[in-house]
């Protein structure tokens, strides 16, 4: 297994559209595992391929307090959602960044598992926040986009300051 590292807002690869996956065999198997070792290790609840330059339609999420309860989402799609939340979100490519978002409370998503088989589930709370965090890394967008354009621009050059001096 290996720990992958991670992009960096504001990286241009962040905003790369993943393409689907078009076969799940060993090497995604093998990408799924090292993202979750990533995520676990970050730590983090949630990791989407896109955040490790890898730009497949794939995201690991564990939202679970004793790190045993792995969700695998390969070609992730929403096909439901109703009512509206706000979370404080937080993201391993943008660290340091607390800000409230404004999503779905609930969410039924539509994927395929590591072996390829296909399944459905219905997300609430903290688990619906992440899943659709996490999908929207895989179409390119960072959550700091929900916020104003003021708060980008501080955030853009805070990190890039942050990112100078840890050169
Ligand atoms: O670790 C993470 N925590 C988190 C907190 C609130 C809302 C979303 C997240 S996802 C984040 C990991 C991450 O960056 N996934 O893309
Ligand atoms: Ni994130």
């Amino acid at each position: 297994m290996a720990i992958l590292k991670i992009l960096q807002y504001p990286d241009e690869r962040l905003h790369k559209v993943a393409g689907k996956v078009e076969r799940v065999n060993e090497a995604t198997r093998k990408l799924v595992r090292n993202m979750a070792e990533t995520m676990y290790s970050a730590p983090g609840v949630g990791l989407a391929a896109t955040q490790v330059d890898v730009h497949e339609q794939i995201i690991v999420v564990d939202v679970s307090e004793a790190h045993n309860q792995l969700k695998v989402f390969i070609n992730p799609e929403v096909i439901a959602s109703s009512g509206e939340e706000e979370c404080e979100e937080g993201c391993l490519s943008v660290p340091g960044i607390y800000e409230k978002v404004r999503r779905a409370e609930k969410v039924t998503v539509r994927a395929l598992d590591e072996k390829g088989e296909p399944f459905t589930l219905e997300a609430d709370g903290f688990l619906a926040v992440c899943i659709q965090h996490e999908i929207d890394h895989l179409r390119g967008k960072v959550f700091v986009e929900y916020l104003s354009q003021l708060k980008q621009t501080r955030i853009r050059a805070k990190l890039k300051k942050r990112q100078r001096e840890t050169l």
